[in-house]
């Protein structure tokens, strides 16, 4: 096992990442930003490192000062957390060229999940069921395009090989716009990712959005940990997140899961992963995959007792998986709210001091964030805060336990989204399940008018 890691990120998940190492007897290093040294996770860490000024740019995307850092700190290996560089490669293949483990992925399978066509290639050929769609890039001939969209059927939604998570992706309703809107996403994406390759799916008017969790390791083991819905978001901000997705069989579950794994498999995937899925009427259809650790795998963690990151450790150290897919028994149900710095009705950030901070507790109640009272949020960053994650025997269970812990939750000196997600709480839609990815901008009118009501007693 490793002896020193170097966690390449900031707030809640290098908490999270620091807690794995300590209970592993791993000694941990703390790269900072200027505005992030007083951060009291920071000092939780056995050594830290200043790498550069608040932008992200010029300290937690920094891959000289980051790869600097664990040279000085002699760390054998490089935790990316999520967003930042989890999932660049070519941070991970400077990491790994430089002697160090990258605790992810390889980079080479970074790079096919990276561009959108070449995964759903990949999962094609293992198997997994994607979108009907173009069979791969669109080609430069209009009248082939023209060809495409009738066979996929309209409306089509032509997408981005170098997006994803929502962006450069355009919805097309009828067949004489098609040739623009080609053109308009493959400038766009151009400009933005420099790729200006665009593949073409049918538009699914109202899905779920379902993801299934899978570790891998060295030895060519693959297991899936059963599914989160994610579908309570808001401009491809995940809001709540809950596990297992309501209404899923268990055959259902096992069918999908099963060919995940095979495709971890098939791939020599190495560490933990998430496959997105479309989920409607039943089906499940691929859309993209996570090489990463997500800010949600809590859920997943209450309702397996595994827990995600130290296992991305053990088989970053090529230790074999510490469980088998018959280990791996779902037993109750997880819920996740987000806690974001921010005005409820109108999502502006609200960065600042929080001047009083409590957190709720008791059974079923884990909160995961590296906040405190007297703690400045910084304007340079996510605002999302922390995680209230709560688990029961049943959903019913794990809502109302949720309701109790954002009651005894105060935050106080900055706006956050606990009064939204009290109002989701208790929303008879929500509470029914299996809303789709559409529910929450459609029902926010409602909600906005509920909290403005509430807080103006
Ligand atoms: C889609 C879709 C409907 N049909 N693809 C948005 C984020 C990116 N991961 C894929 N996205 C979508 N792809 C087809 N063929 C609808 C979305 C989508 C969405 C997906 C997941 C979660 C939230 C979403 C919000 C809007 C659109």
């Amino acid at each position: 096992m490793f002896k020193k890691i170097l966690i390449a990120n900031r707030g809640e998940i290098a908490l999270r990442i620091l807690r794995a190492c300590r209970e592993m007897g791993i000694k941990t290093v703390v790269v900072h930003s200027e505005i992030d040294r007083e951060a009291k996770y920071v000092k939780l860490a056995d050594e830290s490192v200043c790498i550069g000024p608040n932008p992200s740019a010029q300290s937690y995307l920094s891959m000289a000062a980051l790869i600097s850092a664990a040279e000085v700190t002699e760390a054998e290996a490089i935790h990316p957390g999520y967003g930042f560089l989890s999932e660049n490669a070519d941070f991970a293949q400077r990491v790994e060229e430089s002697g160090f483990v990258f605790i992810g992925p390889r980079p080479e399978t970074i790079r096919m999940m990276g561009d959108k066509v070449s995964a759903k290639d990949a999962m094609k050929a293992a198997g997994v069921p994607c979108v009907p769609g173009s069979d791969g890039a669109l080609p430069d001939d209009g009248d082939e395009m023209i060809k495409i969209g009738r066979q996929v059927g309209y409306p089509v939604i032509i997408k981005a090989a170098g997006g994803g998570g929502g962006r450069g992706m355009r919805v097309v309703e009828r067949e004489e716009d098609l040739l623009a809107a080609v053109a308009m996403t493959q400038a766009e994406a151009g400009a933005a990712f420099g790729n200006p390759v665009v593949y073409m799916e049918r538009y699914l008017q109202n899905p779920r959005h379902v993801e299934i969790q899978v570790l891998a390791d060295q030895h060519g083991n693959a297991i899936y940990l059963g599914e989160r819905d994610c579908s309570m978001q808001r401009r491809h901000q995940k809001v709540l997140e809950e596990a297992p997705a309501p209404g899923i069989t268990d055959e259902q579950r096992q069918r999908i899961g099963e060919s995940c794994a095979e495709a971890c498999r098939r791939m020599g995937y190495r560490g933990a992963g998430t496959f997105e899925f479309l989920f409607e009427n039943g089906e499940f259809f691929f859309i993209e995959m996570n090489t990463r650790v997500q800010v949600e795998h809590p859920v997943t963690e209450l309702i397996t007792g595994i827990d995600i990151v130290q296992e991305q450790i053990r088989v970053a150290a090529n230790l074999p998986l510490q469980y088998t897919q018959d280990d791996v028994k779902l037993k109750g149900h997880a819920i996740e709210c987000r806690i974001n710095a921010e005005d409820p009705l109108n999502f502006f950030p609200s960065p600042g001091r929080i001047t009083t901070y409590h957190t709720p507790g008791g059974p079923g109640v884990r909160v995961d964030s590296h906040v405190y009272q007297g703690y400045f949020v910084p304007p340079n960053y996510d605002s999302m805060i922390g995680k209230i994650i709560t688990y029961g025997n049943t959903r019913e269970q794990a809502i109302a336990k949720m309701r109790i812990a954002l009651s005894e939750m105060v935050v106080q000196g900055i706006a956050t989204n606990i009064p939204l997600h009290q109002q989701l709480l208790v929303d008879a839609e929500f509470i029914k399940g299996e809303t789709s990815i559409h529910y929450l901008e459609h029902q926010m009118p409602t909600i906005r008018e509920l909290i403005a009501k509430k807080t103006a007693i």
